[in-house]
């Protein structure tokens, strides 16, 4: 039998402090232990943490403790554009930065003015130092896009896209390698910072496309996620594999896959699980890495419950069931069909916009244990193209 709701709240206490506490997807307004009249900076980023350039600024913010803001706006991706937003950014691009009033554009731009008015992460953004590292990894953000975003064709091989990849990869192995510690220069700092998104989202895209691990391959990248992993700010911001293998493509207008054993396995994998092991997160679990996903689905359960595909009441119950499993241990049968609804869910949680990566790694492993017990369907495909069954105005009630 599952658990009540009632029973299921009595198992998780998780609350955390999201206003002085670590880097949380789900904060508002970050003081640091500072009182609110110290706010210059709001910070427009996209709801679902997706934006690659919006972590770059956010990051940037959280490790400088810089009391801040934060307005979430639809990605044209998955929803309408809020007209507020578009009055103040007519291009509706983001992310954008409210610094004393004046709003700023285009990342780079935001990190240059945040160094002038709080001084520079490290080495600052035209440091000597820090100047052929943004443009390496532009390099390997334009060798990455060459090979994830365009299909095989007779004058672009597969191999061949590959092969430039990996070059410019070995490039990067030699900039951390040249330095003592795990980082780009020897302190940690703005050039890490460059780099963080979109390393995470090759690491994550060319495993699930390409079967090629990213983090696996390469020694002094996979020290210098450990060594990222190691910061609280890093870990708030991070998403996992499942997330970014499904965000990607109507964002970068397509990914391709290879279609060889490897890539079919390590895509099978990050669809059905085993979640736990995969290289998208090494750093030891957090205690309450149960108790949080608990929390995150009893505070959004009848908004989830509502989009399900499924029946309401079954789905109540089938959740019910998956979550009960998660906290006791106990497999529990959920209703007849539920297989469908209870698949949909696994395949729909965001990391990091709806709890941190081993909170959902135990949920998506719930979630499809439970599902097992009663078919093998899948829920309805994820769109390629966008991502309307993502639109935030859904959820727009719970706050
Ligand atoms: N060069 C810009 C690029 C920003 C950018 O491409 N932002 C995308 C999201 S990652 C965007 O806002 N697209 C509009 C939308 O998707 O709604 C920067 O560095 O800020």
């Amino acid at each position: 039998m599952p658990l009540t709701w009632t029973e299921l709240a009595a198992l998780t206490d998780f609350n955390p402090d999201l206003i002085n506490g670590p880097t949380n997807a789900q904060s508002r307004l970050r003081l640091f232990g500072q009182s609110e009249s110290a706010v210059r900076v709001t910070l427009y980023r996209d709801n679902h943490a997706w934006c690659p350039y919006c972590q770059k600024v956010w990051l940037w913010l959280e490790e400088k403790q810089i009391p801040y803001r934060i307005e979430k706006v639809t990605m044209f991706c998955y929803g309408q554009k809020e007209s507020w937003y578009k009055r103040i950014v007519p291009s509706g691009m983001l992310p954008a930065l409210a610094l004393d009033g004046k709003i700023i554009t285009e990342s780079d731009d935001i990190l240059l003015a945040l160094e002038n008015a709080f001084g520079p992460l490290e080495a600052g953004m035209q440091s000597p130092s820090v100047l052929p590292l943004r443009q390496l990894e532009r390099l390997l953000f334009r060798a990455w896009c060459g090979w994830l975003c365009q299909p095989a064709s007779w004058f672009r091989q597969e191999e061949q896209s590959k092969a430039q990849f990996v070059g410019v990869v070995a490039q990067v192995e030699d900039a951390l390698g040249s330095t003592p510690g795990p980082y780009f220069l020897s302190d940690f700092g703005t050039a890490d910072l460059i780099f963080t998104p979109y390393v995470e989202r090759m690491n994550a895209s060319l495993y699930y496309y390409k079967g090629y691990s990213l983090r696996e391959e390469n020694p002094h990248l996979s020290r210098w996620f450990d060594a990222m992993e190691s910061r609280p700010t890093y870990r708030g911001t991070q998403s996992d594999f499942h997330t970014h293998a499904h965000d990607l493509p109507p964002q970068m207008g397509g990914c391709y896959e290879n279609g060889e054993s490897q890539m079919l396995k390590f895509k099978h994998r990050v669809d059905n699980g085993p979640w736990f092991g995969l290289p998208d997160v090494t750093y030891s679990e957090p205690e309450s890495s149960k108790a949080e996903a608990l929390q995150r689905m009893i505070k959004h359960r009848q908004n989830i419950i509502r989009v399900n595909p499924a029946d309401d009441a079954v789905m109540d119950e089938a959740l019910r069931c998956a979550l009960t499993t998660m906290m006791t241990g106990d497999s529990c049968s959920p209703p007849a069909e539920s297989d469908v609804g209870l698949r949909y869910l696994r395949d729909r949680i965001n990391v990091p916009r709806d709890m941190s990566i081993y909170a959902a790694k135990h949920l998506r492993t719930a979630l499809e244990a439970t599902a097992a017990l009663v078919g093998d369907r899948q829920g309805p495909p994820i769109p390629l193209r966008h991502r309307r069954d993502q639109n935030p105005v859904d959820f727009a009630t719970v706050g």
